[in-house]
């Protein structure tokens, strides 16, 4: 049997987000983000379902940290609510800010280190214009500056942002997520005030926290295989979905330029005018360390002749498409197994990505990578005690680790991993009905109860290993 074996101070932990598990979401001075307001919008969401209660963790928050520490984590990532924090964009809210403080103090009690993530996409509801506002990245600074101020002498490890993709092309392009608008052009002006905001935060982390303390981002990442390798008109629809999901993100971090041939496809929606002297140099500020989510793997065809493809249905939905440019590459089904969540499970993906990352980006500016998402939703199989035996789970992360491994084996510096998520959750448009956790959640008790993921976990980190099956 092949064992598996893991660099020594390899970080296993796992990774939740504010609006997706913490509820009270109107105490204690919490005001509306855009996510509590397009969960008012018929059919937004399925089933209706909102954040109000979630998984209950503002109130539970102690017992769940006692339960990260039964399964053994070293490090658990979480995001803070902006809209917790400074409800109305105007005062500080000091009881926002104290729930944080009381989660990282219990946090390193437990002997876990807290990984903080800035913006999880729960932006306040009153600031106007919403990422399509340039302003917006100043108000990020200072929130960003209050928070560093608040934890700075306990939370070692600062995230910007969390997948400006989806903040910006699947939220103003695609419509699926807050606020819902299926406008490219606001689109491509959310992904450069994010880049803006990115930047301006990193800059100000570094003036306010103590030396020691290390800043990044997390990207999400598609791996866009053509269909047929050998024809060109797969091949570029490869290399469209490429350049609108990692290139245009990675490229002004990591290069202080938006890639050419990206501009090109996004030629007409006037990206190039939000951009300003300077923030090209504000958005390259050097990072500590890049973040890497990564679900599925995916295959593309397509061809322009055939003009843009219809709208897709989400959830029953007319929404807009978020490869704006592109709308006629088509993502085509390989018969590979999927999770509930459709997604095709490709764990080949992931090593080859990271191998790539670590080539093409986070090696040559002398970064180390960390996979802060990766996960499944399966079908809730819960017997009567609350017991889901997932071993569908367990084999994606099982075959997940593993590429981690081999891609740490080929020389990608990796130093840590995270599952997505320590809790069923809600899970955005999908609301309650996909359920991504190790632990599950029963959503009329709020009771909390391991799955047998959560254990194979458990025993994977004591090991710092897993086997082959
Ligand atoms: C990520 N897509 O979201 C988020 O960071 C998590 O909050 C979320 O629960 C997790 O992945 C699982 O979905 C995504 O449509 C949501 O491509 C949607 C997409 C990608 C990422």
């Amino acid at each position: 049997m092949t064992i598996h074996r893991f660099p020594q101070d390899f970080l296993w932990g796992s990774a939740t987000a504010a609006f997706q598990i913490e509820g009270a979401a109107l105490e204690d001075g919490r005001r509306d983000s855009i996510w509590d307001t397009f969960c008012r919008v018929p059919g937004a969401i399925v089933n209706g379902d909102d954040g109000s209660v979630a998984c209950d963790h503002y109130h539970r928050m102690p017992q769940d940290v006692a339960l990260m520490k039964e399964l053994g984590l070293q490090v658990y990532r979480f995001s803070s609510s902006w809209a917790r924090v400074r409800p109305d964009d105007r005062e500080f809210n000091p009881a926002g800010l104290d729930f944080y403080s009381r989660l990282v103090d219990e946090l390193l009690g437990a002997g876990i280190r807290p990984w903080i993530t800035l913006y999880h996409w729960d932006l306040p509801a009153a600031i106007p214009g919403g990422w399509t506002n340039r302003d917006t990245a100043h108000r990020f600074v200072e929130y960003a500056e209050k928070m560093a101020e608040t934890l700075g002498d306990r939370v070692q490890d600062w995230t910007t942002l969390n997948e400006p993709w989806c903040s910006s092309l699947l939220s103003y392009a695609g419509g699926e997520h807050a606020p819902g608008h299926t406008d490219p052009r606001e689109a491509v002006a959310a992904v450069h005030h994010l880049h803006l905001a990115h930047g301006l935060a990193t800059r100000r982390l570094r003036e306010v926290l103590p030396d020691d303390a290390s800043v990044g981002l997390t990207l999400n990442f598609t791996v866009a295989d053509p269909v047929d390798p050998d024809s060109p008109t797969d091949r570029e629809a490869a290399r469209r979905i490429d350049g609108l999901q990692n290139r245009l993100f990675l490229d002004p971090i990591f290069r202080g330029a938006y890639p050419d041939d990206v501009l090109a496809d996004l030629n007409g929606l006037g990206l190039e005018s939000h951009i300003r002297d300077g923030d090209l140099e504000t958005i390259s500020t050097p990072i500590d360390w890049l973040g890497v989510n990564y679900y599925n793997g995916a295959a593309v065809t397509g061809s322009p002749d055939n003009g843009p493809a219809p709208s897709p249905e989400a959830n029953g939905r007319r929404v807009g498409n978020p490869n704006i440019g592109s709308e006629w590459v088509e993502f085509v089904p390989r018969g590979l197994p999927v999770t509930d969540m459709g997604w095709e499970i490709q764990p080949d993906g992931l090593r080859r990505l990271l191998e790539r990352l670590h080539v093409e980006y986070t090696g040559p500016a002398d970064i180390g990578m960390y996979v802060t998402e990766n996960g499944c939703a399966m079908p809730d199989r819960a017997d009567e005690d609350g017991f889901v035996d997932d071993q569908d789970r367990i084999g994606y992360l099982r075959g997940h680790f593993i590429a981690v491994e081999e891609a740490i084996a080929q020389g990608a510096d990796v130093r840590g991993y995270f599952v997505w998520s320590l809790l069923d959750n809600f899970e955005w448009a999908w609301g309650y009905d996909k359920r991504f956790g190790i632990v599950r959640v029963d959503y009329e008790t709020l009771e909390r109860t391991p799955k047998a993921s959560a254990l194979f976990y458990r025993d994977v980190i004591a090991a710092n290993a897993v086997e082959e099956e």
